[in-house]
C-alpha cells in the first residue's frame, strides 16, 4: 500500500471530520477496550488516536494488530472521526494498516532515573519532552542565524583542529595529529579575527570543546558555539548585537514554539521581559558590591563562580551585562580599558532565574606591543601566535566579538534544569555514549 501520507498535525488542522487520510508513525500507547484496540500514534508533529475494529479492517488480520506494542511503527488509512475522549478530540478509524516494524517491550516506562535514561539516550530522544526541546533548539538556532544574515553578517567556516589555545590550556583537549599534537578548538575567535580583514562582519556556528574537569549543570565538554566578530565594533557596539540577537531569538521562540514551551511547563511570562532592550548593564565593581551586600566574601580581583552568578541574577528579571573585569581573570586577547589599565573591555551576558552566563565577549587588544606583552605575561609562546600578532602588524583595526553557548541559551529559554537536555547527545567527562 503506497499512499500520500499526511502528518498527525494535519489530521487536526487541515482535514475535516469524515475525510479519509493515511498517517504514519510510532505507537506511543496502546490499550484494549471492549474488543477494540486503541493506539496513540506519534509523529514529529503530535499524537492522534487510532481505533482498530476487527469488522472495519480490510488488509490485515486481527492477530497482527494484537502483536503491536509501544514503539511499533505503522501506517494507517482511515476516516477521521470526532471523539471527545481522544487526545485533541479526534481519532482515525483504521481500515488499512501497514506494519513497518514490531517492537519488543520498550525499556522506558516512566519513572526511570536520569543515569539510566542517558544510557539509552538513543531511545529517550523519542520522548515528547526531548522532541519539544529539540524543536525549541531548532527555532533558537534558526532565529540567531536569521538575525545575523539579515543584518549583513557573513557566515564563515573555521577549523576544529587547531594548533593553539584560545581560552587557556587547562580546558584544552589534545589529539594526536599524525606525529604531532594538535587541539580541538575551544573557540573560533582567532580565526574569525583573521576573517574580518576580508569580510568586516563574520560569524560561525561550530562545536567547541572544553575539557571541563567536573560535571556541572551548565558545562559540556562539546557544545555548539555561535561566535561573531566585527571590524570597527567597540565593546558597546557588540553588546548591542548580543542583546538584539537574544531578544530576537526569545521573540521567535515565544511566537513559534509556545506549544512546546507550555508542554515543558515553562512559565512563558518569565521570558517576556527579555523582549525589551537594552538590557541592564552593571560593571564588575558593581557586581562585587551587590555580592558583598548579599553576604558573599569576595575580594576585588577574584573571579566569581556559579553561586555568585546565581545570586546576581536574582537582581534582574531579564538578561543583563556585567562589564569591565579585572585584567588578571580574563583572557589575553581582551583590550585594556584606556581609562583604567587594571580592567579590560570584556563583558558577560547573564540570563535571569539563576541561569547565569550565556555569552562572553570583548573588545580585542589591537595594539601589537600590548598584545605581545600580554602573551608573554600569560606564559604563552609568541611563536604560536605569530599569525595572530600579524593581524596587528598589517593594518590593525578596533574590533570586538563574542561567543554564545547555544545550549546555555536553550537551557534558559526552555527552562531546563540541566544543560545535558539542551543537546541531543551530551558529552562530559566520562560520557561519550552513544
Ligand atoms: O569562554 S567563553 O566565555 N568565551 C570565548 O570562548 C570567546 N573566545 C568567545 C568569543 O569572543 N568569540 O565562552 C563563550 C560562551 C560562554 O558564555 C558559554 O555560554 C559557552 O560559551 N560555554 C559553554 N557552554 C557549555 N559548556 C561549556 N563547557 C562552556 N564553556 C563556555
Amino acid at each position: 500500500m503506497r499512499e500520500e501520507a499526511v502528518s498527525v498535525n494535519e489530521v487536526f488542522e487541515r482535514y475535516d471530520v469524515g475525510s479519509e487520510v493515511f498517517v504514519r508513525g510510532w505507537i506511543h500507547r496502546i490499550f484494549k477496550v471492549g474488543g477494540k484496540i486503541f493506539a496513540w500514534l506519534r509523529d514529529s508533529s503530535g499524537i492522534v488516536q487510532v481505533v482498530f475494529d476487527k469488522g472495519v479492517l480490510n488488509n490485515v488480520d486481527w492477530e497482527s494488530i494484537e502483536r503491536l506494542s509501544r514503539e511499533s511503527s505503522i501506517g494507517v488509512k482511515g476516516v477521521i472521526r470526532e471523539d471527545p475522549r481522544a487526545p485533541g478530540g479526534r481519532e482515525i478509524l483504521a481500515s488499512n494498516v501497514v506494519i513497518y516494524g514490531y517492537a519488543p517491550p520498550f525499556p522506558i516506562r516512566g519513572g526511570e532515573d536520569i543515569e539510566y535514561l542517558l544510557d539509552i539516550r538513543h531511545l529517550w530522544l523519542r520522548s515528547r519532552q526531548m522532541t519539544a526541546i529539540l524543536k525549541i533548539r531548532h527555532t533558537i538556532l534558526q532565529a540567531l542565524k536569521e538575525w545575523l544574515v539579515r543584518n549583513g553578517w557573513w557566515e564563515v567556516t573555521p577549523p576544529i583542529l587547531t594548533g593553539s589555545a584560545v581560552e587557556g590550556g587547562s580546558t584544552l583537549f589534545e589529539v594526536k595529529y599524525f606525529d604531532k599534537p594538535a587541539y580541538l578548538s575551544q573557540s573560533a575567535q582567532l580565526y574569525l579575527e583573521v576573517l574580518i580583514y576580508s569580510l568586516d562582519k563574520v560569524w560561525s556556528l561550530t562545536p567547541s570543546f572544553r575539557a571541563e574537569k567536573s560535571r556541572t549543570r551548565r558545562h559540556l565538554s562539546e557544545y555548539w558555539h555561535l561566535e561573531i566578530e566585527g571590524a570597527w565594533y567597540d565593546m558597546e557596539d557588540v553588546m548591542k548585537v548580543a542583546e538584539d540577537m537574544v531578544s530576537y531569538a526569545v521573540r521567535k521562540t515565544l511566537e513559534e514554539r509556545r506549544k512546546e514551551l507550555e508542554f515543558l511547563g515553562r512559565d512563558v511570562k518569565k521570558l517576556e521581559p527579555a523582549l525589551q532592550t537594552p538590557y541592564p548593564r552593571i560593571t564588575y565593581d558593581e557586581a562585587i558590591e551587590i555580592l558583598r551586600r548579599k553576604g558573599f566574601k569576595i575580594e576585588w580581583g577574584e573571579d566569581y563562580g556559579a553561586d555568585e552568578e546565581k545570586a546576581l541574577t536574582e537582581e534582574f528579571d531579564r538578561p543583563f551585562f556585567v562589564t569591565h573585569f579585572p585584567k588578571k581573570i580574563k583572557a589575553f586577547y581582551m583590550k585594556e580599558d584606556p581609562n583604567r589599565p587594571e580592567v579590560v573591555l570584556g563583558f558577560d551576558l547573564l540570563a535571569p532565574e539563576g541561569y547565569g552566563e550565556i555569552i562572553g565577549g570583548s573588545q580585542r587588544e589591537d595594539s601589537y606591543e600590548k598584545l605581545y606583552n600580554r602573551i608573554i605575561q600569560e606564559g604563552l609562546n609568541p611563536k604560536d601566535y605569530e599569525w595572530y600578532l600579524d593581524l596587528r602588524r598589517y593594518g590593525t583595526v578596533p574590533h570586538s566579538g563574542f561567543g554564545l553557548g547555544t545550549e546555555r541559551l536553550t537551557m534558559w529559554v526552555a527552562g531546563l534544569e540541566h544543560i545535558r537536555d539542551a543537546i541531543p547527545f551530551p558529552r562530559w567527562r566520562g560520557r561519550i555514549y552513544p
